[in-house]
């Protein structure tokens, strides 16, 4: 180990319109770094050319380890262009990838011959395992857990590990930043805004949730305290006033969240925070606790509310207690109690008829909207994740639909399309449904302007209201070009894209 320069960096690859959101991934695996080797966290959100600017910091530093994060969608693009082009430019660079996308395509990425390793899954433990193993520290390395590699032409898997003890990880060395106040940015929720992700995993199956072959099911979360402990740190230390959770699942312990809120009011921490639930799970909460909440500065939940259809529901394997009632129910319930909730929906999953499929979610959402017209809706279109053995995936594989097993076929358009999840082309979705889809979103996000834009003054928001309202009374959706015009040139924000 040299003691001066890093032996390893670890690169977090550009993402979508989002400069002031930590890199977690690198901070997580950071931690457990710390006071053993030395290491740099790599920023690409900071880039502006990234392929030659990283370049330049192996060059500068010498490093033999490069750790990538990567997730589908513009990470994606760029980290297959790096790698590409290091193969040859840093022979002896070991490049090992972690994150959502080589979780789940495993195989295709170390097919390519451009990435040594793959770490499925959370690799706090046996990251650290793997750099000692790779310095010769004398690692078995049939003990790193979640490692894949290749071998004589083919993909070997070691097990993944149990899920962490999460109170016994280390804090994130937030010093690697540099300076932590770019990171804060200014949301619906607050002027100086961060993330946390204070759990692993998710207790449900729902068939199109990348997270599932991951977690199979497994949730492990940090106990409530030392949550407070978290957000009392970044308050107190970079000035903090608002939190997004990005936890797959925050709500999943009432317990937790309950002593969370106590513990915020019980500290007078002053601070208004965000976070990913379940509609069952948060119905079964009780009015003392979403008071509680409430007071505590949760402002807005994202709720996979995926369908208003209770077929679809259960073709999603979306499990649980959940029925579109539900959905209903809880908007109602958390209109009450000055909680907004934002409704992320899944449409265009393959159907009998998938007009009428999507005739019925519009009308759906419309009753939601009847309901509590501040409810926020997103609205995603179905993009298919490897999951062996789902009637879903099993569904889509009958239209013919196949990944690419080709690492470099991410890079085409419409392998980009698809992991955005605007318009993923897939077999049994035709041009018009893709134009039905967004069509209705854009008279709704008319009729109804998002809270979340920020710069959408209320004149702004009344001009849309106005252009959208005919079309939304009458149903009459297609071809809203007017509202896409002034979308644009209002830069309407779409925190489908910019948001989780
Ligand atoms: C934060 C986030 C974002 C942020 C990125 C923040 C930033 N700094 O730029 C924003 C909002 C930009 C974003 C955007 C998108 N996201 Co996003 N995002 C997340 C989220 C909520 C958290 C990720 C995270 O940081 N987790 C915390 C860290 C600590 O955990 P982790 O990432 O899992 O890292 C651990 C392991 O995976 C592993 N690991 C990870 N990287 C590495 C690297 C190495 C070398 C090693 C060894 C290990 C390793 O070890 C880490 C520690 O245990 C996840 C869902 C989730 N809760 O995880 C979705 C998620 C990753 N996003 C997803 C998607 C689809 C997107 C989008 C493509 C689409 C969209 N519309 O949301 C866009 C575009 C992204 C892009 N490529 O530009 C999906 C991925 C689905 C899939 N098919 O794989 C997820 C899973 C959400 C979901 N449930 O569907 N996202």
């Amino acid at each position: 180990m040299n003691t001066n320069q890093p032996d390893l960096i670890l690169y977090h690859p550009r993402t979508a319109n989002s400069k002031y959101r930590l890199p977690m991934p690198m901070l997580a695996l950071g931690s457990m770094l710390e006071g053993r080797y030395d290491y740099e966290i790599v920023d690409g959100n900071f880039f502006h050319n990234a392929y030659e600017q990283l370049a330049q910091v192996i060059e500068r530093s010498n490093a033999q380890i490069l750790g990538m994060t990567v997730m589908p969608g513009p990470q994606l693009q760029e980290a297959i262009r790096i790698v590409r082009g290091f193969r040859a430019r840093f022979p002896l660079l070991k490049i090992i990838w972690g994150g959502y996308f080589p979780s789940n395509h495993t195989e295709t990425v170390l097919q390519s011959g451009w990435v040594d390793y793959v770490m499925r899954g959370p690799s706090e433990h046996d990251f650290v395992r793997l750099i000692e193993y790779l310095n010769g520290n004398g690692v078995a390395r049939e003990s790193i857990l979640g490692r894949s590699y290749m071998e004589n032409g083919r993909v070997v898997n070691h097990p993944q590990r149990a899920l962490p003890v999460m109170d016994e990880l280390p804090p994130w060395p937030y010093h690697r930043l540099g300076e932590v106040q770019r990171y804060l940015g200014k949301t619906y929720l607050g002027q100086r805004t961060t993330t946390l992700h204070t759990s692993y995993g998710c207790p449900f199956k729902c068939s199109f949730c990348a997270v599932v072959p991951i977690f199979d099911g497994g949730w492990v979360g940090r106990s409530a305290p030392l949550v407070a402990d978290e957000v009392e740190y970044v308050v107190n230390k970079f000035g903090v006033d608002a939190i997004e959770f990005a936890d797959n699942n925050f709500f999943t312990s009432m317990k937790r969240t309950a002593l969370f809120a106590e513990e915020i009011l019980r500290r007078q921490i002053q601070v208004t925070w965000w976070g990913e639930a379940r509609p069952d799970t948060l119905e079964k909460y009780s009015d003392d606790v979403l008071t509680n909440m409430r007071r505590s500065g949760c402002k807005m939940i994202f709720l996979g509310a995926e369908s208003g259809s209770a077929l679809r529901l259960k073709q999603m394997n979306k499990g649980g207690t959940q029925t579109p009632e539900t959905i209903l129910r809880l908007a109602e319930k958390l209109k009450r109690h000055d909680l907004i909730p934002e409704f992320s929906f899944v449409l265009g999953a393959p159907a009998e008829d998938v007009d009428v499929a999507l005739d019925e979610e519009i009308e759906f959402i419309r009753r939601v909207k009847r309901v509590n017209p501040r409810s926020e809706i997103i609205i995603y279109v179905y993009a298919p994740v490897p999951m062996l053995g789902s009637t879903l995936f099993d569904d889509v594989q009958k239209t013919g639909f196949a990944f690419p097993t080709n690492l470099e076929d991410w890079l085409l358009p419409q392998w980009t399309h698809l992991d955005l999840r605007k318009n993923p082309l897939t077999p049994w979705l035709k041009p018009h449904h893709i134009d039905k889809i967004h069509h209705f979103e854009a008279v709704l996000n008319a009729r109804y302007p998002t809270n979340s834009d920020v710069k959408l003054t209320p004149a702004r928001k009344r001009l849309l209201e106005i252009v959208g309202a005919w079309r939304y009374q009458t149903g009459f959706y297609r071809a809203p070009y007017e509202i896409k015009l002034l979308q644009r040139a209002l830069r309407y924000r779409q925190p489908e894209i910019e948001g989780f």
